[in-house]
C-alpha cells in the first residue's frame, strides 16, 4: 500500500512532507489511490480480517467516524466528553475481507473511578491491533491531549484528521502539517476527514481494508455489531438524555435495562444527585417523555419502553457500581 517503506538516513521527515502531500490531496481527486487500492485487494487470495481501534482525546468525533464507516449507529454520540464507556465493536464486511471496528472511550487524565475505568478500556483496546486510528480535531489546536494518546500508538498508524467540514483548507493543511511534526508517529498515514458530512471516510476505508492481514471470519456474516440488544438499548436511552443534559450532567446519567420482556422493555436512568433526577424527568416528566419517545425511533415498532429515574449516590466513584453497570 502506500509510503509505508522503511527509512534511509534523514529520509522521515521527506516521508512525512510526502504524507502530508497526499493525505492533502487526498480529500478530493483521489481516484488514483482507490483504483490502487481496489486493485491490490482483487489479487487477494483467501479471506483477510483484523481489529481496527479508534482511539483519540475525547470528543474528536471517534464514535461518529465508527457509525459513519460502518454506515450503520454502532455507538452513540454527543456533544459531551466521554460519552462512550465501553469498548463498541462494529462489523466492517465486505468482499473477501471482515474487519472489527472497536470505537474506545477517549484517554484523557482521569478524575473518577469512571474515568479510570474508561481509560482502562481504551488502552486495553490497543493490544493486538492490525490498524490503529488516532482520531484528531481539524478545528482545534494539536495538544498535550493528542500527543499523549499518540505516544502509546505504532508508528504506521493511520491520522484522522476529522471535522474537516468546520476547516478552512488552509486550517486543514497547517494541522496536517502539525499533526506529522507534534505526533511524534515517524510512519504515520494521513486521511482528512469529515464524519459529519462522510468526506473523506471511503478513502480512509479502503486504506484500512487493504491493511488487514490473512485471517478468518470472527463474527457470522452480516453480523453489525457486537453489542448486547439491551445494553444498546440503554445506550440509546441515555444518548437522547444527553442532547438535554448541561454541565456535569452528561457524567452522572447512566442507563440500563432492568426487564427485557420485548416489547416491553423497562430501562432505569441512575443518577447521582435528586437534583439532577427533576432535570431528567423534567416538568411534568416532559424530558423523560421526549427521551423516550425520541430513543424508540431507532427501536423496532410497537416497543414499549419504561423508563424510570432512579438516584445512585455518587455512582461515578463507586467501582462496585461501575461494574454492574457493565463499563
Ligand atoms: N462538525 C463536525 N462535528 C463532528 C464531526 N464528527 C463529530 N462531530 C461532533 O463532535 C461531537 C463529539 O462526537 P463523538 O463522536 O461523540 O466524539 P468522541 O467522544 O470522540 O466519540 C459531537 O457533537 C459530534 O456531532 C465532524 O466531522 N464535523
Ligand atoms: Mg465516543
Amino acid at each position: 500500500m502506500t509510503g509505508s517503506g522503511q527509512g534511509g538516513a534523514g529520509g522521515h521527515d521527506a516521508k512525512r512532507a510526502d504524507a502530508v502531500e497526499m493525505a492533502a490531496g487526498r480529500l478530493h481527486g483521489g481516484a488514483a489511490e482507490l483504483d490502487a487500492a481496489q486493485g491490490s485487494l482483487g489479487e487477494l487470495a483467501g479471506f483477510r480480517s483484523g481489529f481496527v481501534t479508534v482511539v483519540g482525546r475525547p470528543n474528536v468525533g471517534k464514535s461518529t467516524l465508527v457509525n459513519r464507516m460502518l454506515r450503520t449507529k454502532v455507538s452513540i454520540t454527543s456533544a459531551s466528553p466521554n460519552t462512550t464507556r465501553t469498548r463498541v465493536r462494529g462489523i466492517l464486511e465486505g468482499d473477501g475481507y471482515q474487519g472489527v471496528v472497536v470505537d474506545t472511550p477517549g484517554i484523557h487524565r482521569p478524575r473518577s473511578a469512571l474515568g479510570e475505568r474508561l481509560n482502562e478500556t481504551a488502552s486495553a483496546a490497543l493490544h493486538d491491533v492490525d490498524v490503529c486510528i488516532l482520531v484528531v480535531d481539524a478545528t482545534s489546536a494539536i495538544g498535550p491531549g493528542d500527543r499523549y494518546v499518540a505516544a502509546c500508538l505504532p508508528d504506521a498508524s493511520v491520522v484522522a484528521v476529522n471535522k474537516v467540514d468546520r476547516a478552512s483548507p488552509t486550517q486543514l493543511l497547517g494541522q496536517l502539517a502539525r499533526a506529522s511534526e507534534e505526533l511524534g508517529l515517524e510512519r504515520a498515514e494521513y486521511f482528512p476527514v469529515s464524519a459529519r458530512t462522510g468526506d473523506g471516510v471511503a478513502e480512509l476505508v479502503d486504506h484500512v481494508v487493504g491493511r488487514l492481514p490473512p485471517g478468518p471470519r470472527y463474527y457470522p456474516a452480516g453480523t453489525v455489531h457486537d453489542v448486547p440488544e439491551a445494553f444498546h438499548l440503554g445506550e440509546l436511552v441515555r444518548e437522547q438524555l444527553l442532547r438535554v443534559a448541561r454541565e456535569e450532567l452528561p457524567h452522572s446519567i447512566a442507563c440500563r435495562v432492568t426487564e427485557w420482556d420485548p416489547p416491553y422493555v423497562r430501562c432505569e436512568v441512575l443518577v447521582e444527585r435528586e437534583s439532577q433526577k427533576a432535570i431528567v424527568v423534567g416538568r411534568g416528566g416532559s424530558v423523560l417523555k421526549a427521551a423516550g419517545i425520541a430513543a424508540r425511533r431507532s427501536l423496532p415498532e410497537g416497543t414499549y419502553l419504561d423508563l424510570v429515574v432512579k438516584v445512585e449516590r455518587d455512582w461515578q466513584r463507586r467501582p462496585d457500581v461501575i461494574e454492574r453497570l457493565g463499563y
